[in-house]
């Protein structure tokens, strides 16, 4: 089965909400008063960033898509390249360290861009397809680092909910369980929320070799319902934020349609993705606090024409 035949002839849709030109979507109903009722969240001052390492040396490998190549950092100078004779001695004797770094984009916590995926010939809001050519003149990442993003956040501590540490492979639940697991925390998932959800996931990741993980790839998360698009459409959800690589299960159970929430969520109703989060000192922290709403702020890199950038997302409590 094809997605568009998986979404229907007429999905639940949001282009042109936001006029003929726009390229963050959802993102816009994060207007100043919600920035204000994130504010509001604040009690502790406490910050949290959400960023997994890149490089971290502690795992086998930093997690990514099946098919992504792991960022490669390199020191291009350093204290060694003068001990080994390889550089000129500086005139004042000033020494330093610099790095390169080649990764794919989407190869660490990262907003995807609305221009990152598309059907039928069309992305975000209407624009053709071909308009990603070579690069995204249009919903290139750029747009959502211009604008940034800060409202309030809720997290969903799903694993919590389900009374263990982690999902497991292709574990699925959808928004009846999401609001289920809400009331268990005592917090109401309101209008205009930055939604955040706890899977556990790359708590797994961090416990198992790379090719137990990966072996017979299989996320568990939320799956395509029409229902369930409806209800982020209804709660005017701008930004879904996960600890997963791609923010839903990996193939639609009944149809094996591969993150048809990606094209349902981004692509129709401009919904921000933002994946690969670590969520397991944030959960901590809002328990212990017994409050599980925040102040989120994030703003990925201004990569021009990107399908994504890196992020490091702040939390206050
Ligand atoms: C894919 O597009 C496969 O995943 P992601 O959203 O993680 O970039």
């Amino acid at each position: 089965m094809s997605i568009a035949d998986l979404l229907g002839p007429d999905p639940p849709s949001n282009w042109g909400r936001w006029g003929p030109d726009d390229e963050v979507g959802s993102l816009n109903l994060l207007t100043a008063a919600e920035v204000l009722r994130g504010a509001a969240q604040v009690r502790l001052g406490r910050v949290l960033t959400l960023q997994i390492p890149i490089g971290a040396e502690d795992v086998e490998s930093d997690p990514v898509y099946p098919g992504r190549a792991q960022a490669v950092r390199t020191a291009v100078r350093d204290e060694g390249f003068w001990r080994r004779g390889e550089v000129p001695e500086t005139a004042d004797g000033h020494h330093w360290a610099d790095d390169t770094i080649a990764m794919p984009l989407q190869g660490t916590t990262q907003y995807d861009a609305l221009g990152h995926v598309w059907y039928d010939g069309l992305l975000w809001n209407g624009y053709d397809a071909m308009t990603t050519d070579g690069r995204l003149r249009k919903c290139s990442v750029a747009a959502i680092a211009e604008r940034g993003v800060v409202g309030r956040g809720v997290l969903i501590d799903l694993a919590r909910h389900r009374g263990k540490p982690w999902l497991e492979r292709g574990e699925l639940f959808d928004h009846r369980d999401l609001t289920a697991a809400a009331h268990d925390q005592g917090l109401e998932i309101e209008r205009r929320d930055v939604l955040l959800i706890r899977t556990g996931w790359l708590e797994y990741y961090r416990t198992v070799p790379n090719r137990v993980f990966y072996d017979d790839f299989l996320e568990p998360g939320l799956t395509y319902s029409r229902a369930l698009v409806e209800w982020f459409q209804d709660r005017e959800i701008p930004n879904l934020v996960t600890d997963t690589i791609a923010v839903e299960t990996t193939f639609e159970p009944s149809t094996g349609v591969q993150l048809p929430l990606h094209s349902a969520l981004m692509r129709n109703l401009g919904v921000a993705l933002t994946e690969m989060c670590w969520l397991k000192d944030l959960a901590q922290a809002c328990q212990d606090q017994g409050q599980w709403s925040f102040l989120y702020v994030a703003a990925p890199l201004k990569v021009v024409g990107a399908s994504g950038a890196p992020v490091n997302p702040v939390v206050v409590l």
